[in-house]
């Protein structure tokens, strides 16, 4: 275990109301990442100090807190430019890392999948090229990461046009990866589908469980599932696929949000797409904000956005609870969730008649393995199978 200390910076009234919670947050990230955390600076100002961010005479005080207590990190839950980072680290004599950083080592320590780490490691490369100056050629301190990951210690002497070609070679990988989950993609796409996005530790995958039947991991740390699950469900008569996607976080680095907007993509082209907020958190409004706002990023229409108040067991004594509210640990609200979906997989989709002859075996069977099928009958010498197909179809 690292030895941690986290500094916040408010500079207004409505940042200082946050504060408490922003560093709570910042603790659960840090702790995931194996950092024992020896306490919290908390420093009002007017405004950033060009040089060191929080100024001398809190620097000082951090330094002498850092000695005593044998600090290996200091984390700061501000955006620092490069050479305040430099500064800072000379002044406190060890690693100091900003709240973007952090989450980038998060998710290179939680990427299983290649293409999560592909996408990890593209963010992470892009985040450190405009910080690498020309007086400063080797990467400092922070660099080295915390629960090193990703960009590693032997990558410490990485220069400029080393961490270019990197990125380029990235972009490549991901573009074959990219084109494999095409495929797979575009081989479902007739069928209905519903994505559930939130805040990170919402409650996503706990939902998606419960409705497939599913293992998907569930942790209370942030961060759990970095890697979209797809599964297929019978909603009454209705086949729809729903997956489970990556969490969002407040101030997530545009970095991440860049490389894993394929990961996203099933948030974006989804039908119908539920929003999971934890509504027992004492943030759930600015939860559910930044939610929505990263949705908003990614281009998804509004009204395919259907907002639900997860942990309702944590605010009612019983599952006589009123729609939007649900608790994915005990099932409940979940048929008013699936009368909801239903009625809107309804009004957009439609359901046509096809025939196959009886000797079109083959055919029938590849059309029945690609397509959202209500019903098939055998009628006067043909297949006859009812299909629901989408109103407005996608356009690829
Ligand atoms: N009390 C209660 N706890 C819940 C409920 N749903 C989820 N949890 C808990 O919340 C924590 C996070 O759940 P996950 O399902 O991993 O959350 P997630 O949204 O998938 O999180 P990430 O994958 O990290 O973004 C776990 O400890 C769950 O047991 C619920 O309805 N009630
Ligand atoms: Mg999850």
């Amino acid at each position: 275990m690292e030895k941690a200390l986290l500094v916040g910076i408010c500079f207004n009234k409505k940042e200082e109301e946050n504060i408490k919670e922003n560093l709570k947050e910042l603790f659960l990230l840090a702790k995931t990442l194996n950092c024992q955390i020896c306490g919290e600076i908390i420093q009002k100002r007017e405004a950033p100090d060009p040089k060191t961010y929080i100024g001398r005479g809190k620097g000082e005080e951090i330094s002498k807190i850092v000695k005593e207590l044998d600090i290996k990190t200091v984390i700061f839950e501000n955006d620092l430019s490069p050479s305040q980072v430099k500064n800072l680290e000379d002044m406190f004599g060890c690693k100091v890392i900003d709240r973007t950083w952090l989450i980038l080592s998060l998710f290179a320590q939680k990427a299983k999948t290649e293409e999560a780490k592909v996408q990890v490691s593209l963010a992470q490369y892009e985040y450190l090229l405009p910080r690498l100056t020309k007086q400063w050629t080797h990467l400092s301190r922070q660099w080295g990461g915390i629960g090193t990951k990703g960009v590693g210690e032997k990558q410490l002497e990485l220069d400029k046009r080393a961490i270019k070609n990197r990125i380029d070679h990235l972009k490549i990988c991901l573009k074959n990866i990219e084109r494999k989950r095409d495929i797979t993609f575009k081989s479902h796409k007739n069928f209905p589908r519903v994505a559930l996005v939130g805040y990170t530790n919402a409650g996503k995958s706990t939902l998606f469980n419960f409705i497939t039947k599913s293992q998907n991991f569930v942790s209370p740390m942030p961060f759990s599932t970095l890697d979209p699950k797809v599964a297929r469900i019978s909603s009454g008569k209705i086949p729809i696929l729903f997956s489970d996607t990556v969490g969002f976080l407040r101030n997530l680095p545009h970095h991440l949000i860049a490389s894993f907007k394929s990961t996203l993509m099933e948030a974006i082209y989804a039908d119908i797409v539920l929003h999971i907020i934890d509504r027992s958190h004492p943030n759930f409004e600015e939860q559910a904000r930044v939610g929505l706002e990263t949705l908003e990023n990614l281009k998804v229409p509004k009204d395919k956005i259907i907002n639900l108040y997860n942990k309702a067991d944590l605010i009612f004594s019983n599952e006589n609870i009123p729609f939007p509210y649900i608790s994915a640990t005990k099932g409940w609200g979940l048929e008013n969730l699936f009368e909801t979906i239903e009625k809107n997989i309804t009004e957009k989709f439609l359901i046509i008649k096809k025939k196959f002859p009886l000797t079109e075996k083959e055919n029938l069977k590849i059309f029945l393995k690609n397509n959202c099928v209500a019903s098939l009958k055998n009628i006067n010498g043909f297949y006859e199978v009812d299909v629901w197909v989408r109103k407005n179809p996608y356009t690829f």
